[in-house]
């Protein structure tokens, strides 16, 4: 009897302790949790080491800029000697965030996390926090209402996506004379590219009153959808004469439902879009793409370069911002060696 009392307090304790510990786990606490119980900072600190075991969680492997993307962090991840865990999300929001979990029970040091959409990763990202793991969000941002750097993860290392839709939009100004009407082929609805290469774009030619915005839809960002999207609202629009996709990828498949409908891309109907793929550049080679604002999907160095920075103390900007190449008939032949 005696000896139980001042058990007790410590098997409730270490309930206590249990309890706290799921709920960092789980993510049920949210960010709270992090912050009061966690005591790791707010974003989690990284201890310095000399290998790292490192989580990166894609969200797709279905296109060619998404391949360079995971051979570019794999590649890195070897140049250190640092162990990567790796998952693809298949394009699945929910994947994403359970792969994110488990990386987090599987207690990796420090997780590169590259989107979906702004919003369906916010949770991971917090559970991540909640569990003392820094995360660095590389080439798409989340929602900054729901989650913000320097705080809840460490930084956003990307491209300026508004900035890119504004480029293409510049050129097609100059190469129309201010005259289009243009059909404008969406990336996948609630990804941060596809919001802000929208707004780039949609802004910048309502400065030229002749460029007419006939119909924008969803691509997903993908070459087939891309494809079928522009098929339907070629039937609706006709008079188009110019197609703006928010990739590479949607614009070759605009490209082939152009030339299926016996129009004659880069001619009658000017193509431009964004990434700078080796398909892209060969379009622009033969004349049936115009531009292709880059975004470069070579985010290996620059990650594991701001986890280096990270762990040695540095205070980081909220955005790394990537910088980008534009591709023309000018110089599209000497990238197409370095184009993926
Ligand atoms: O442009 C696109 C990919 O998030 C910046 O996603 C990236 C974009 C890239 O599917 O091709």
């Amino acid at each position: 009897m005696k000896r139980n009392k001042p058990l007790r307090p410590s098997i409730s304790m270490l309930i206590g302790i249990l309890v706290c510990f799921m709920l960092a786990a789980c993510g049920g606490g949210g960010a709270t949790v992090g912050t009061t119980a966690g005591g790791c900072g707010s974003p989690p600190k990284l201890a310095k080491k000399d290998h790292y075991r490192v989580g990166f969680s894609q969200n797709a492997s279905n296109n060619p800029w998404r391949l360079a993307e995971t051979a570019s962090v794999k590649a890195e991840a070897q140049k250190h000697g640092d162990t990567l865990v790796y998952a693809d999300a298949a394009n699945s929001g929910d994947k994403q965030v359970s792969d994110v979990q488990s990386m987090i029970a599987q207690k990796v040091d420090v997780i590169l996390v590259a989107p979906t959409t702004e919003k369906a990763l916010v949770p991971a990202v917090l559970q991540a926090k909640a569990a003392c793991i820094p995360v660095i969000l590389i080439d798409r941002d989340v929602d900054h209402t729901l989650a913000q750097p320097n705080r809840d993860y460490v930084t956003f290392i990307g491209s300026d996506f508004i900035q890119q839709g504004k480029r293409v939009a510049d050129w097609l100004i100059q190469a129309t004379h201010g005259q289009a009407k243009i059909i404008e082929l969406e990336g996948t609805t609630g990804a941060s590219p596809a919001i802000n290469r929208k707004k780039g774009f949609d802004d910048e030619i309502k400065t030229a009153p002749g460029m007419v915005l006939l119909a924008s839809q969803d691509g997903d960002f993908n070459r087939d959808t891309g494809r079928k999207v522009m098929a339907t609202l070629l039937q609706a629009h006709p008079d188009v004469t110019a197609v703006y996709a928010h990739n590479d990828e949607m614009a070759i498949g605009a490209i082939a439902a152009l030339k299926a409908a016996g129009r004659h891309p880069g001619k009658d109907v000017l193509v431009v879009s964004i990434d700078g793929e080796r398909d892209a550049l060969n379009a622009i080679i033969n004349g049936e793409e115009g531009t292709s604002v880059q975004s470069s999907p070579f985010f290996g160095p620059i990650s594991f370069q701001t986890i280096d920075e990270y762990a040695s103390g540095q205070k980081l900007p909220d955005w790394i911002v990537v910088q980008d190449l534009q591709f023309t008939k000018v110089n599209a032949a000497q990238n197409l060696a370095n184009s993926f």
